[in-house]
């Protein structure tokens, strides 16, 4: 069976990885439909030989389209997801707007698979730092069982997207020609510097980012209490997010179980040799399918904690790839219909 997919949100930085990994993974596509703003629609895309010309993101859209990926942020989501659904196209969302909604499964198919065959016509992806870090979390978790957790993140700029990618290329020049640095994305310059700051302060003097991060674990893992202190950080890194995590589990931890457990899990790799320098850097997971997993050692401060550090492609296993493995899941065990299939029946 092959699907008619849309992409809204073609043109950005996620939406462009979509196009990407649906060609290399050959997703099973009978046609690519790309959808953008109107400021976009009409500009031609090439896909591999072929050119495809993107149509506007509006309501009527969808009628022929299977399964359409939302990355075009929240604001678009919440005003054509249900257009779609209402049209009989699953919606794989990339944006915050949905995710804590009960009857919204959030789903990185490596942990919770089984809740893709709940849903209401919408699949959320979860945030790319809260993502990256399940990775080396998760496999800990199922061989410890997670209690808390205390955590960094040094996030690359393409988390902001593209006019961010821009920024630090520009202050960087700036800087090595000598020239005025000027910060318009970000609040401070973000080239040889790190900016304790993504998404917008809380009443709680913590951001956007790092509640996501505490939300979005609990729901993902069914770990409803557990505890997190996040604090996120970003980086003149252009692409991969990492995480600094120490973890406390109730039960006695155990390194050579630790990285076993990590070593066998599907969305990890195993980097963690530091008297041969080996362990995970953004440059290294950038375009990696798997994350990065390494520098695992007995926390010192913690019961029972284990530390560790995860690198892994926030435009990937963060944002497109997710969405695209949680649609190949589907696919495999026949949780997504094709229209013009029901249609021939
Ligand atoms: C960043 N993690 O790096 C953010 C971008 O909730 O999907 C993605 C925000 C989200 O700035």
């Amino acid at each position: 069976m092959s699907y008619v997919v849309g992409i809204v949100g073609a043109t950005g930085a996620v939406g462009q990885e979509l196009v990407r990994l649906m060609r290399e993974r050959n997703f099973p596509l009978s046609q690519l439909r790309l959808l953008a703003s109107s400021r976009s629609a009409g500009k031609t895309i090439q896909v591999g030989d072929e050119k495809i010309v993107v149509e506007e993101a509006k309501p009527g859209v969808f009628a022929d389209i299977d399964v359409a990926f939302f990355a075009a942020g929240g604001g678009v989501t919440r005003a054509l997801a249900q257009d779609a659904v209402a049209a009989g196209c699953l919606v794989i969302d990339k944006s915050s707007a949905l995710r804590m909604r009960d009857d919204v499964p959030l789903v990185i198919p490596e942990i919770n698979p089984e809740q893709l065959q709940s849903h209401g016509g919408i699949i959320a992806n979860p945030n790319c730092s809260t993502a990256v870090m399940l990775m080396g979390l998760w496999p800990l978790h199922q061989t410890f069982g997670l209690k808390r957790i205390f955590v960094s993140t040094y996030q690359s700029v393409s988390g902001t997207g593209a006019e961010a990618i821009d920024e630090l290329d520009a202050q960087v020049r700036a800087s090595v020609a000598g020239e005025a640095i000027t910060s318009r994305v970000y609040p401070h310059q973000i080239a040889y510097n790190c900016i304790p700051h993504v998404d917008t302060f809380g009443a709680d003097g913590y951001t956007g980012e790092e509640t996501k991060m505490a939300q979005e674990s609990r729901k993902i893992m069914g770990l409803p209490d557990l505890k997190v202190s996040a604090t996120c950080v970003r980086v003149p890194v252009l692409r991969a997010h990492s995480i600094a995590v120490s973890a406390e589990f109730e039960r006695p931890v155990d390194l050579t179980a630790a990285r076993a457990a990590v070593a066998a899990f599907a969305g990890a790799e195993l980097i963690d040799d530091p008297a041969n320098n080996r362990y995970p850097t953004p440059l290294e997971c950038a375009e990696h399918v798997r994350c990065g997993v390494g520098r695992l050692r007995i926390d010192t401060a913690l019961d029972n904690g284990i530390s560790f550090w995860v690198s892994g492609d926030n435009l990937w296993k963060g944002a497109a790839l997710n969405a695209v493995q949680n649609a190949e899941l589907m696919i495999r065990e026949g949780w997504l219909a094709a229209k013009a299939a029901s249609a021939a029946v």
